[in-house]
């Protein structure tokens, strides 16, 4: 019996393991109690990285489609194939021809971030996708306009602040994101010890509504009413306390005169009197933070939502304060090394729709229609990285014939799912417990400095490769240049070039080191030329107007549609293992009694549910923790099994959420509005 130090790369937690290896196999994972950020907390997936690492149906070799059936390939073959016939497409149609979807594990794997990026440019595509655009865009969006840098984001101060405003986020599914708080449901109990509370504003009465000290609902797509009637309570009422590096705090007040608590009301459900209690409270707390996630982000208006959430902080002086938000300092600074670009826009627009690029992205719910409208320069080969389209992005079932009408599919993948299986070429990557990690991602959103390098637990089979060894036999292939360097090697200059910690003080402490609580930054860390903000960026005000025009058109009898996650789902994968899919269903669609009672529906039916694009049956669960009007369901479900000798064994039942949202939504960031979209629900 041996014990290693291991790391979870599945959410944004980051969580510090502690392994039991036993004859070469994985017998026990917990959390690691050294570790300095996740203080020995694990959750149920993180036990569950020893099923992947085991798990037979995982793909280790090359497989070529053989009709309806896969074959092994050998590495050198697979590449020598992918790269001959993604070269044909680009010869002949164009180098945008040739798109390419990168999925969420990407940001969780050392390998894509310091090789995947130099293949994915050896492609030299415009037709480039990411999950990015169903998440959390328009948070970068803002982040490039306000402070010069897409990846500059204010974390909450969680363990320091008094005032605690969440908005559609569920951190205690969730683990936190783009705040990296590991053991979150610990922080929030310090929080409440401390005084301090936690006021959470959602349609549904989630988890972390539960453990709040408030929670109000509010109606799916009206926040930016909310949050713009709380910046006009602060103009209102006299407590705006602009720190001196902003600029343009008059037009601010301008912009928001219109939106009184009144309207939002109107627009959100929530009262009048709340929004006004919320914001004169929100102002007096010595130390106050308010955060927004996937809920604000992805709807209609998340550029709009995360701007104002920003401009609460800003105004009420709790922007870089302690308690409040403020930039972490990792030890990998991609943002001051300029490792990462700080963004551009409109460089570039979608063939079809004629949407802007943004940091070289285009919306992932334009590659639909960029791979089915005829003419020059449509997508006709797709490469997909650590992705899952198919389930993840909205109309994925027409995504899924798509995929069947191109000329080419190879995908990047460690499984058979949903979106690989219409692939013609599978490489699998190295899984998490074979190679070395270090978070670049995630340590610069983390609600703590710290860092931390794991070494590989399980040494790489001969026969298998790493991501990062895939993505340079490919851009070789394809005419780049390979890294070469191994990313250990990358990531120790990065570190020297931090000056804050070495690899070897890593290697000495794989638990990780402490390099302190989050500190004040600004002005010097804003990346703006002349380092100051400007509150009135010219792309987020045109967009005011759009709010302005938005009023709930619903049709009689419609509701409308958001998701949901669970401690014990991550996105769409990880339902191959019988540890986090035994137990109570919770595919189901939730539904308020009395909107079931209206419609002569069941607790427990099979219900249609209709959208413009689509429709699905499902089982409905009658809760008031849903708002009335409101319905929803999880993401990632409604897998497909069989049909192939290798297959993803779930045997998970639900359908997809994703076969109701609707491509035609989106943000101005380009991000997709999966959230709030009107449906019918109707018996069988
Ligand atoms: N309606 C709705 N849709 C949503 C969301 C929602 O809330 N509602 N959430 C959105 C969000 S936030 C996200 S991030 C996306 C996720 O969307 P995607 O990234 O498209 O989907 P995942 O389910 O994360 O699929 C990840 C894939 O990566 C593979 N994989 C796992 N580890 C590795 C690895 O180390 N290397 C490689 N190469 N592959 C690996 C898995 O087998 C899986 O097939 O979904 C989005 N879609
Ligand atoms: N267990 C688990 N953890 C995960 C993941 C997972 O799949 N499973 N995925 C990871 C990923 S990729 C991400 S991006 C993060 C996401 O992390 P979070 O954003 O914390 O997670 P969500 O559950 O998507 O939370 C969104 C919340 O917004 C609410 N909501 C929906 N529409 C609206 C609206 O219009 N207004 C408001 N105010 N609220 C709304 C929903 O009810 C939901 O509670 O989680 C990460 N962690
Ligand atoms: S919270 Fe996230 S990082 Fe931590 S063990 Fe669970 S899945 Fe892994
Ligand atoms: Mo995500």
């Amino acid at each position: 019996m041996e014990k290693r130090i291991g790391v979870c790369n599945l959410c944004e937690a980051i969580c510090g393991l502690e392994l039991t290896i036993e004859d070469g196999a994985v017998t026990g994972i917990r959390g690691n109690p050294a570790d300095p950020l996740s203080r020995g907390y694990v959750c149920p997936k993180g036990v569950a990285l020893a099923d992947v690492h085991a798990d037979p149906d995982r793909l280790r070799r090359p497989v070529r489609r053989d009709g309806d059936d896969w074959v092994e390939i050998d590495w050198d073959e697979a590449f020598g194939l992918v790269a001959e016939r993604l070269r044909a497409v680009a010869d002949e149609h164009g180098r945008d021809a040739v798109g390419v979807y990168l999925g969420n594990p990407n940001a969780h794997s050392l390998g894509f971030q310091t090789h995947g990026v130099p293949f994915v440019k050896a492609l030299r595509t415009h037709s480039r996708f990411s999950a990015s655009t169903v998440d959390q865009v328009p948070h970068q969006f803002v982040a490039w306009q306000l402070f010069g840098h897409q990846l500059l984001l204010p974390v909450p101060d969680v363990d320091r602040t008094d005032f605690f405003l969440v908005m559609g986020a569920n951190p205690m599914a969730s683990n936190g994101s783009l705040m990296t708080a590991p053991d979150f449901p610990n922080r929030v109990r310090e929080l409440k010890a401390r005084g301090g509370r936690m006021v959470v504003l959602d349609p549904r009465r989630t988890e972390t509504a539960k453990v709040a000290n408030e929670h109000h609902f509010v109606r799916p797509g009206s926040d930016a009413f909310v949050l713009l009637a709380m910046l006009h309570v602060l103009f209102a009422d006299g407590l705006t306390t602009p720190p001196a590096y902003v600029d343009h705090v008059d037009e601010v007040r301008d912009l928001v005169a219109g939106f009184t608590p009144e309207r939002a009301e109107a627009a959100s459900g929530l009262p009048a009197d709340t929004i006004r209690a919320l914001t004169r409270d929100f102002a007096a707390a010595d130390r106050a933070a308010a955060y927004g996630r996937m809920g604000l982000s992805t709807q209609g208006f998340g550029t709009v939502c995360q701007w104002a959430v920003n401009l609460l902080n800003l105004l009420t002086g709790n922007f870089d304060r302690e308690g409040g938000v403020l930039f972490p300092e990792p030890a990998v600074d991609v943002v001051g090394t300029r490792v990462v670009g700080p963004g551009h826009h409109d460089v570039w627009r979608s063939r079809v729709r004629g949407v802007p690029e943004f940091a070289g992205e285009l919306p992932t719910a334009t590659m639909l229609e960029e791979m089915t409208t005829p003419g020059e320069g449509r997508i006709r080969a797709l490469v997909t990285v650590a992705g899952n389209p198919v389930l993840s992005t909205p109309n994925g079932r027409a995504l899924a014939d798509a995929l069947d009408g191109l000329d080419f599919v190879v995908a990047v993948d460690i499984y058979l799912n949903e979106t690989t299986r219409h692939a013609d070429v599978i490489l699998p990557p190295t899984t998490a417990l074979e190679r070395d990690q270090y978070d670049v991602v995630f340590h610069g959103f983390a609600v703590r400095n710290t860092a931390r390098f794991t070494p590989a637990v399980f040494e790489r089979p001969d026969d298998a490769r790493h991501d990062w060894e895939i993505f340079d036999a490919l851009a070789e292939r394809l005419g780049g240049r390979a890294v070469g360097a191994e990313p250990a090697a990358l990531i120790e200059m990065l570190l020297d070039a931090g000056g804050r910690t070495t690899m070897a003080e890593l290697r000495e402490h794989p638990e990780g080191v402490d390099l302190g609580p989050l500190r004040p930054s600004v002005p010097g860390r804003l990346q703006t030329d002349d380092h100051r903000i400007d509150l009135t960026p010219p792309l987020v005000v045109a967009d005011l107007a759009r709010v302005e025009r938005s009023a709930p058109e619903l049709a009689d009898g419609e509701l409308l549609l958001i998701g949901r996650r669970h401690l014990r789902d991550n996105n769409s994968w990880l339902h191959n293992t019988t540890r986090l899919t035994r137990g109570r269903a919770r595919h189901h669609l939730l539904m308020h009694p009395d909107d079931l009672a209206e419609r002569g529906l069941e607790d427990g039916a099979v219900v249609r549910v209709r959208s413009r694009v689509g429709q699905v049956d499902v089982e409905v669960s009658a809760v008031d923790d849903v708002m009335r009007g409101v319905v929803s369901l999880p993401h990632g479900y409604g897998h497909q099994v069989g049909g192939t000798r290798l297959r993803h064994a779930s045997g998970v039942p639900g359908v997809s959420i994703n076969d109701l949202t609707d491509p035609g939504l989106l943000d101005v960031s380009g991000n997709a509005a999966l959230n709030g979209v009107p449906v019918t629900v109707r018996p069988v």
